[in-house]
């Protein structure tokens, strides 16, 4: 796996949660800005181990020559019991995009750990994956991890500068004169 995030805001573990988790503003305008449109989202729904479970359904935009323009995909997120409100958030986002080449071959998983730091900070840290549901031959794994690092480089990078930016703008607002 690879490390894509893993940094302090000045932002609540709450906070943090609502910005990526829940149908935020942010969130609407980041999607808004990568071409990830029509979005429809499941609620969370507890399963028989206690975890909750959320699935999302969109279209990204990819504009490769080689792979086309766009693909729908489904991200299953899971967050793990052991979360807790306010302090501790354990989020696996599993995503499948379904109109890529090889598509029948991988999905990524992505872990979000939004952690409580003191009072108004927390740390974020997001990992991927690249996981495999059937062995493909060494060059198109090679093909797929290319494709998909270098895809997801770009797509935390971006996530990471506009949490940022939210970051100063939230505490400017709140800040004493
Ligand atoms: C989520 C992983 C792979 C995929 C893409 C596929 C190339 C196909 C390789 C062939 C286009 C928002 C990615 C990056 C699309 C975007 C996905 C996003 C960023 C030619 C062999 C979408 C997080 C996420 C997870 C997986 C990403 C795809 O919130 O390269």
């Amino acid at each position: 796996g690879r490390l894509y995030i893993n940094r302090i805001f000045h932002i609540s573990a709450e906070k943090m949660f609502e910005l990526l988790f829940t149908d935020s503003h942010f969130l609407q305008r980041f999607m808004q800005k990568r071409k990830i449109t029509g979005l429809v989202s499941s609620p969370w729904v507890r399963d028989d181990s206690e975890n909750q479970k959320k699935t999302l359904n969109y279209t990204i935009t990819i504009s490769n020559p080689l792979i086309g323009k766009f693909s729908t995909a489904t991200e299953l997120q899971t967050m793990y019991k052991d979360s807790q409100q306010g302090q501790y958030y354990l989020i696996d986002a599993d995503v499948v995009t379904h109109d890529v080449p090889y598509h029948d071959y991988f999905y990524t998983s992505n872990r979000y750990c939004i952690i409580q730091t003191s009072k108004h900070k927390c740390r974020l840290r997001v990992s991927t994956d690249v996981k495999y549901k059937k062995q493909p031959w060494g060059l198109i794994r090679s093909f797929i991890e290319k494709n998909s690092w270098s895809g997801l480089e770009n797509y935390f990078r971006h996530l990471e500068s506009d949490l940022v930016t939210e970051e100063a703008h939230l505490n400017q607002s709140t800040a004493d004169p």
